[in-house]
């Protein structure tokens, strides 16, 4: 069987924030397989995994890095398949440079650019699964179950006191 989500990042130091992405994917029974692909340091090994992608049955890409981040722009540029970036917090710039980097592509190569850091992650893969739902109806059910367990669990908490 094929894994559906490639989750790719520029550096080891990327994966406690990209673990959020796998994270949520396993909650929803979605198959991913995690990897450091640079596009800095390992140039060569990016432009394979882009160009291989499709032939390896992906079906969605979250690339995330940090800094100068053109990771998933790169791996846009080289794939016909949906690239979600998630801007990795930096240690210079808070995340901001990343943040810039990522999400300011020119039109015509498209990448679906998330929030700084942890929360982006984890929605990249709530985005991720929601875009393999499209096509599978207990995926789909999986995805509305939660986000009615969630509701329901704000409205039970939504009464914080009175005097
Ligand atoms: C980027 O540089 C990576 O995505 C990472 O966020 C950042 C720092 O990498 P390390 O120096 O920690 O390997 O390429």
């Amino acid at each position: 069987m094929t894994i559906p989500v490639a989750v790719v990042m520029g550096s080891q130091s990327d994966w406690e924030t990209m673990k959020e992405a796998c994270d949520a994917l396993s909650q929803f029974g979605v198959g991913w397989k995690a990897e450091v692909v640079s596009a800095h340091r390992t140039p060569k090994r990016l432009v394979e995994f882009a160009e291989t992608a499709v032939d390896q049955g992906y079906q969605v890409i979250v690339a995330g890095a940090g800094g100068a981040a053109h990771l998933p722009g790169m791996i846009a540029s080289m794939t016909p398949l949906p690239v979600l970036g998630v801007p990795v917090k930096s240690r210079a710039l808070s995340g901001l440079d990343s943040l810039l980097s990522i999400v300011q592509m020119p039109k015509g190569v498209a990448v679906g650019t998330l929030a700084i850091g942890a929360a982006g992650a984890w929605n990249a893969g709530l985005l991720a699964a929601q875009m393999l739902a499209a096509r599978d109806p207990d995926l789909l059910k999986r995805i509305a179950d939660w986000k009615t367990s969630r509701a329901d669990q704000v409205l039970a908490d939504a009464h914080l006191g009175q005097e």
